[in-house]
């Protein structure tokens, strides 16, 4: 299964404090914003690299109410890495492959993500810690 870094989710309690900390820190643009209201989340999505299969990205996510996933995660860890998404050429394919080996699946079906992709979310506890993101970019 071919996989890739596509984004670093990174909660936040002021998205355009920090879109401007990480453009000015790392020089990186902003190339998407979104209001998730399915993921309870306002996010944009700042370009790192292009690579085989797809760009890479941070993702800087406030959310929309503190009763959201990236809203108790702040509560209860304050700001930082959210999680790790990796970029898969087939999500359901992915999900069945990885849910498979007995990690759980937080989604049953993929959702909709940033920029028209497809996304399903894995069990932080079941990979480490990690709360995991799979990603299938748009057929373009
Ligand atoms: N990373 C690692 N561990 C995490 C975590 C995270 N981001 N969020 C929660 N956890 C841990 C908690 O610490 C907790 O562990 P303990 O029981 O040891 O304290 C456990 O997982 C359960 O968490 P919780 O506090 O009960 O929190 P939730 O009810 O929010 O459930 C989770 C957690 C992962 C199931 C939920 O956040 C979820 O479904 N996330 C997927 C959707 C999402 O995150 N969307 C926003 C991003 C959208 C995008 O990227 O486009
Ligand atoms: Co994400």
């Amino acid at each position: 299964m071919f996989m890739r870094i596509d984004h670093i989710g990174i909660a936040c309690h002021d998205l355009e404090e920090k879109i401007s900390l990480f453009s000015s820190t790392f020089d990186l643009t902003v190339v998407a914003r979104e209001v998730n209201e399915e993921q309870g989340v306002k996010e944009a999505m700042l370009h790192v690299a292009d690579g085989e299969g797809g760009g890479s990205y941070i993702q800087l996510l406030e959310p929309l109410s503190p009763d959201s996933p990236v809203g108790r995660f702040l509560a209860k860890r304050g700001e930082g890495v959210h999680h790790v998404a990796f970029g898969v050429p087939d999500v359901e394919r992915a999900m069945a492959e990885i849910g498979g080996k007995g990690v759980r699946l937080l989604d049953e079906r993929p959702r909709h993500g940033s920029m028209g992709s497809q996304i399903a979310f894995l069990h932080p506890k079941d990979v480490g810690g990690m709360l995991t993101e799979l990603v299938q970019a748009p057929t373009p």
